[in-house]
């Protein structure tokens, strides 16, 4: 491998989120690596966010799947390549080709991606390869290839900039894809007449940069954009230019008029106010560019398709599409969601943009040289699923992904693991709550140590480059396929690095395909990429005939048969379940600022576990007090297919009836987090997406005996716990705890948890057995080596200033006593939880900041405490803490 000297930064790209950041990593001197934002690269222009900013921590190996590992034993690659292919070819002689299937993922570069589907699709000849991506942008591409004739983005970030008007709408933007948030702020300062609207029934932190923010109730987004287009209708707002582009207008017009007859109509069915709604419409109608980004409660709904094609209809109705300033803008989750819906991973595609018609089937068979094609669309990852739990799908290999934890009903999906004859798991982690389940493991090079490309949301290529070597025996996906493939008897794959499949996957894209007339995904002068030029390659936007294109759609040129667009009628439909008497709330789920899905690679890093360092359930405080269940306490969640136990946040944010629960923490992190056992299983007819947003459900106390913590230099794990978390921090690790049942000897206790054997280290301890507070100190050569705190409340010390006693080399006297004391003392008040993450400022510092020093902005908090000056990501929530606390009269809550 090519690595360059490592005095020199390498450009790459983030492995987070669709915005696809340009990040160079720059070696430091004293050993480990620095994320710096890219000022070249045009998503991102020099900005990183928390989790950007923070990849530098996320590099290490403890804790890595470094040798392959066949059924409990190490093994070399020959066994295991060998094991996974005689396993997968057993299977399909036995008992055919749809007996075996692919899950894989958004996190695998295009050409690992490409190379699987090409095994499937063209060789083992299943559809039965499907992607995470099903959970997240699959309802988008049904509604653009219903409205475009093809899964295309028409527009482009910089129109987040030009517009007029933005509307987020089922979309966190501030947490969840930072740096375009940011590039919205900005543009609005510099535009005061821009207007921002937030469409999501939770209060966010995106809310903050709102002009209006839009609580609808959940899942009637349809009714709200079915009366915007009767709206724009009646008030003569068609661009009648633009229509003639389009067809089949008449019948959505009738149905919008029908279903959402009035603004009247629309705030009742949305539970909105009718001002709102106006305000709204007027806006949309009467702002010349209009950008709508849409993001998860769009599309994790189980009519998600027809929410992205209600507004598709308004963009086309409006001719609000592909101009500059203007357009719908789908926001990709994963870093190369777009990237797989290139290569046809999702189970109803083929390569490069195309579909199982006979015609595509025999044109991409004979451009694979294929023995077999598949002819029909595989299963969609819920069906996929309960295909492995019945036994139709017999073998599985599953890669970038974890879908014990992040598919709905996750029980469910771990016993249908549990009972397939054969798992196969590529990861880069030793253990996930999947790769428990699995018959071989196979170690990948993860991000830093692979290098390859991917696609962000406004359809740009990006290269993803190694700077890192390869560490113990993992390699990269692409090549592990590779080495499957060629081991199943099959020609075609003997690719010498990652440079040679792309200029495959590109000529794919030109094939039959002059100037991209029929297709719109076409890389063109791509296709004759060198090594050379492939390893430098600058971020580059499709289509590429021969020239990228920002936009697409301004003067139609759609791909359907006769090139028109297509606005389709949409009938609503509720959420598939409703709250009953048994399960009185919905629950809906999502992500958190600071942590990435299952957690493999941000819970590494001590600055971002911190932001919100457990699993927890937000609720509206009246909803928390009718429940009997309090800040900081623990609850019980469940819903009929499951279950969870998490931290309480009470959160004037909420709607009452809703609860929000994150997704992140899983059977590594936590004792009993996983939400995806509590969701259901619900999906979407036309895309297959899960219903991930609306579960019913009920909130109960769990009421433990006892609440604790603990702080140490190793690793420890508390299984005996009833409620543990685990969390990373600078000097140490965290354990959050709480137990059933109190002990008769929390000496003996604290003793087994802490040190199994003794080290020799000096032990402090305090019983208050009249309050039945325990306490407990060690120390090692003048160092904290850990310390525990347990107790009958959650009135407990602050972990923060104990945690940082874990960064001195020697504690003196006072120190020392401090700690069983549990506070600080008066000339070291606590800092309270992180909010701004690069700075490790506090909550309670940056309260007492803004009420003693009078700061009025967050230019002001920067400047007094410098948090938000870095990556920005607290911005939205240093707003929030200006609006609570700044103003004289203000109250505390
Ligand atoms: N920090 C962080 N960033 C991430 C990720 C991460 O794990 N962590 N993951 C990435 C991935 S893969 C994805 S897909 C994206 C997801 O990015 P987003 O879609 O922005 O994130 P979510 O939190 O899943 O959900 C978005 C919002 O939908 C709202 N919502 C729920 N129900 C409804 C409804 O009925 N109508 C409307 N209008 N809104 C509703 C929720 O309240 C939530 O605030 O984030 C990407 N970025
Ligand atoms: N309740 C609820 N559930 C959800 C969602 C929600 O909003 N709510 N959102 C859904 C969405 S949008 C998404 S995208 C999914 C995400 O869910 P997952 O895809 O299951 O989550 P990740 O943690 O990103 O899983 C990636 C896995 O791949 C491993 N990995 C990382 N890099 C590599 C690599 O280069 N090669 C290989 N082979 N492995 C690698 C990581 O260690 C990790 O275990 O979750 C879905 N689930
Ligand atoms: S916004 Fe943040 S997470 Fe997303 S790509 Fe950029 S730096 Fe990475
Ligand atoms: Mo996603």
């Amino acid at each position: 491998m090519n690595l360059p000297s490592p005095a020199q930064p390498v450009s790459t790209t983030c492995p987070y989120c669709g915005t696809g950041c340009g990040v160079d990593m720059h070696p430091m001197p004293e050993d480990g690596w620095k994320a710096r934002g890219n000022p070249e690269h045009p998503a991102n222009l020099g900005r990183l966010c928390s989790k950007g900013t923070h990849l530098g921590e996320t590099l290490g190996l403890e804790k890595r799947l470094l040798k392959p590992w066949v059924r409990g034993q190490v093994t070399g690659w020959d066994t295991a390549l060998e094991a996974a292919a005689t396993g997968l070819r057993q299977t399909i002689d036995t008992y055919g080709p749809d007996s075996v299937a692919f899950y894989v993922s958004g996190q695998l570069l295009t050409e690992d991606y490409y190379v699987a589907n090409k095994l499937m699709k063209g060789f083992i000849g299943s559809g039965n390869i499907d992607t995470n991506s099903r959970l997240c942008m699959s309802s988008s591409v049904v509604g653009h290839k219903r409205a475009f004739g093809t899964d295309t983005v028409p527009a482009c970030y910089e129109d987040l900039e030009l517009a007029d008007l933005v509307i987020l709408v089922g979309s966190n933007a501030a947490w969840c894809h930072p740096v375009l948030f940011q590039r919205i702020a900005q543009a609005r300062k510099q535009r005061p007449k821009m207007r921002v609207v937030v469409i999501d029934p939770r209060k966010t932190a995106t809310c903050e940069l709102a002009d209006l923010h839009i609580p609808l109730k959940p899942g009637s987004d349809s009714h709200l954009f079915l009366g915007l287009l009767s709206w724009l209708d009646q008030r003569g707002f068609a661009d009648d230019d633009y229509l003639q582009y389009t067809r089949e207008l008449e019948p959505a017009l009738r149905q919008a008029h029908w279903q959402a007859p009035g603004i009247k109509a629309v705030a009742e069915l949305c539970q909105l106010d009718k001002d709102t709604v106006e305000t709204f419409y007027y806006w949309f109608a009467t702002r010349e560019k209009v950008v709508t980004c849409y993001s998860q409660g769009i599309h994790q709904t189980s009519s998600g398709s027809d929410k992205v094609n209600a507004i598709l209809n308004c963009h086309l109705y409006t001719g609000k599409i592909g101009k500059p300033g203007c357009g719908p803008l789908s926001l990709t989750g994963q870093p190369n969601a777009m990237g797989g819906r290139e290569v046809g991973a999702l189970a109803n595609q083929l390569a490069a943009h195309m579909d199982f018609t006979p015609e595509d089937i025999e044109r991409v068979g004979r451009f694979w040289n294929s023995p077999g094609m598949a002819r029909q669309p595989g299963l969609k990852a819920v069906e996929l699923f309960e295909a492995v739990e019945s036994g139709q799908v017999r073998a599985l290999w599953i890669m970038a992904t974890n879908p014990a934890v992040s598919l709905p009903d996750a029980n469910r999906v771990r016993q249908a693991l549990a009972h397939c004859p054969l798992v196969i798991v590529s990861e880069t982690e030793a253990l996930t709550d999947s790769s428990q389940y699995a018959h071989i493991r196979l170690p990948a090079a993860a991000w830093g140590e692979k290098d390859g490309t991917v696609t962000n949301s406004e359809r740009r290529i990006s290269r993803q480059r190694a700077f890192l070597p390869l560490p113990g025996e993992a390699r990269p996906d692409w090549w592990i396929i590779a080495q499957v493939a060629q081991r199943m008897g099959y020609a075609g794959f003997d690719y010498d690095g990652p440079a040679a499949i792309f200029r495959e996957h590109a000529a794919l894209s030109c094939l039959d395909n002059p100037q991209g007339q029929r297709r719109d995904f076409h890389l063109g002068p791509l296709a004759a990429i060198s090594d050379e030029d492939y390893d430098r390659l600058e971020p580059v936007q499709w289509p590429l005939n021969p020239r990228p294109r920002k936009r697409l759609f301004a003067e139609g040129g759609f791909f359907t048969p006769d090139g028109r667009g297509r606005f389709l009628p949409i009938t609503p439909r509720p959420p598939a379940r409703s709250t009953t008497e048994a399960w009185p709330f919905i629950l809906n789920t999502g992500r958190i600022r600071d942590q990435w899905h299952t957690m493999s690679r941000t819970a590494r890093s001590p600055k971002l576990s911190v932001h919100l360092p457990e699993p927890f359930l937000a609720i509206h405080p009246r909803d928390a007090a009718a429940c009997g269940v309090w800040q900081d306490g623990l609850c019980q969640l469940e819903s009929a297919w499951g279950h969870a136990l998490l931290r309480v946040r009470l959160d004037e944010g909420q709607l009452p009836g809703q609860v929000f629960a994150p997704m992140h923490w899983n059977d590594q992190t936590a004792s009993d987090a996983r939400v995806d056992a509590v969701v259901s299983p619900d999906t979407d007819p036309d895309s297959g997406q899960p219903e991930f947003k609306f579960t019913p459900v009920r909130v109960t106390p769990w009421k433990p005996a006892w609440y604790g913590f603990l702080l140490s230099r190793r690793d420890l794990r508390a299984n005996d716990a009833a409620y543990w978390v685990r969390i990373r921090r600078e000097h140490c690790h965290q354990l959050e705890l709480a137990g059933s049942e109190a002990q008769e000897d929390w000496s003996a206790f604290a003793r087994k948890l802490l040190c199994s054997e003794d080290d020799g280290a000096q032990w402090s301890e305090l019983f208050d057995s009249a309050t039945g507070h325990y306490r407990a100190a060690r120390f090692l050569d003048g160092r904290l080596e850990s310390c525990i705190f347990i107790g009958p409340d959650r009135h407990l010390p602050e972990r923060e200033w104990l945690a940082r006693l874990f960064g001195k080399a020697k504690l003196d006297r006072n120190e020392r006593l401090r700690i069983l004391a549990g506070s600080p003392g008066g000339d070291a008040p606590d800092p309270g939880p992180v909010v701004c993450t690069c700075f490790g400022v506090g909550r309670n510092t940056l309260i007492q900041a803004i009420r003693e020093r009078k700061l009025d902005s967050v230019q002001a908090i920067g400047k007094s405490l410098a948090a938000g000056t870095n990556c920005g990501s607290c911005i939205p929530e240093l707003e929030a803490l200006l609006e609570a606390h700044g103003q004289p009269d203000a109250s505390d809550a």
